[in-house]
């Protein structure tokens, strides 16, 4: 039985050697990217099992995502490549560090991902996990990956965690649909990370305690508010929610950003990582903060993880020194 399995596209990322538009860009870096498999990557760097569970093309970016992401420890024995469709890749411009405004070209339409479906991925991969992580952008790649979605949701004796990521990309979604089904597929995990300003844009949903009353099932749903923390509301055994139905805030320590791009998937990362460990819900949002934090201070979406004793050693801090 493996920590994690996470399911989802990863792509090829052209990250800007230079600021500026899109337009404007001379030349770019070859990274990696996949909100699933960086999940994955970090929980691997962690010292957790990972598995990462997507479809690739019969090319060389597929050779190098599955190399770079085994590299992480990462296990890909049940990635699958496609001979008649390509990997995905993106380009993308650095953004502004305040608002991390950006902009994104997406190659990745009829991407060997998005053939993802019922049928052709690895079941046996999928169970025998004890966190199965997956997020919204799915559901976003095609009617098969939509379907593959609802499955991978549905309730069935024996599931394991089902953690999902709400990853509102407007850009990805090729009708209305998103914001409804992005509730349906949340609706139906037992863990939701959604960021406060994408509950706003996909569901005109004000602040945490309108999301928990909008996502009254999952037992945990973790709300972020980028620079200003996160704030976890968790059901206890009993249905009661800790703090007497209060909710868990935890300030986001102050960092240089360098790039926002991954932040949310270290997060994650950090969370389910003391989640498995069993910590508290305080202590799962710290570790959720730092490995944000480390994500935050590199260009590209993956950083190197804190050494768990290190971490440890932070997240016991007093609340002083949390802010
Ligand atoms: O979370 C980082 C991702 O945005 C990036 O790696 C690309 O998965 C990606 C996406 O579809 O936006």
């Amino acid at each position: 039985v493996v920590d994690v399995v996470a399911l989802g596209e990863s792509m090829v990322t052209f990250l800007p050697t230079r600021p500026g538009r899109l337009a404007d860009v001379p030349s770019f870096e070859r990274a990696i990217g996949g909100a699933e498999s960086n999940v994955a990557c970090t929980l691997a760097a962690a010292g957790h099992s990972a598995r990462w569970v997507g479809r690739v093309g019969a090319d060389g970016f597929g050779d190098h995502l599955v190399e770079t992401i085994g590299s992480y420890g990462v296990d890909v024995s049940a990635v699958r490549r496609d001979p008649a469709r390509p990997t995905g890749i993106y380009f993308r411009t650095a953004g502004d560090r305040a608002t991390d405004a950006h902009e994104v070209a997406y190659y990745r339409a009829g991407s060997a991902a998005s053939a993802m479906a019922v049928g052709n991925v690895d079941e046996a991969a999928l169970g025998a996990c004890r966190v199965l992580h997956l997020s919204g952008i799915t559901a976003a790649l095609s009617d098969d990956c939509l379907a593959l979605m609802r499955a991978l949701t549905a309730p069935r004796p024996g599931r394991p965690l089902v953690s999902f990521d709400v990853n509102f990309r407007p850009g990805l979604w090729r009708d209305a649909d998103g914001p409804r089904v992005l509730l349906e597929l949340a609706r139906r995990a037992d863990l939701v990370f959604v960021g406060d300003d994408e509950a706003r844009e996909a569901w005109g949903l004000d602040g945490g305690r309108a999301v928990r009353e909008a996502l009254p099932e999952p037992r945990t749903v973790v709300v972020k508010h980028g620079a200003g923390g996160a704030t976890a509301y968790d059901r206890n055994a009993d249905g009661t929610e800790d703090g007497d139905g209060r909710a868990t805030l935890v300030p986001a320590p102050r960092v240089d950003v360098v790039a926002h791009v991954g932040a949310g998937d270290a997060f994650a990362a950090g969370f389910l990582s003391a989640t498995l460990r069993g910590l508290p819900v305080r202590d799962r949002l710290r570790h959720g903060h730092l490995m944000a934090a480390a994500a935050l201070t590199v260009p590209g979406d993956l950083a190197a993880p804190p050494a768990r004793d290190h971490a440890d050693r932070l997240t016991a801090l007093d609340e002083g020194a949390w802010g």
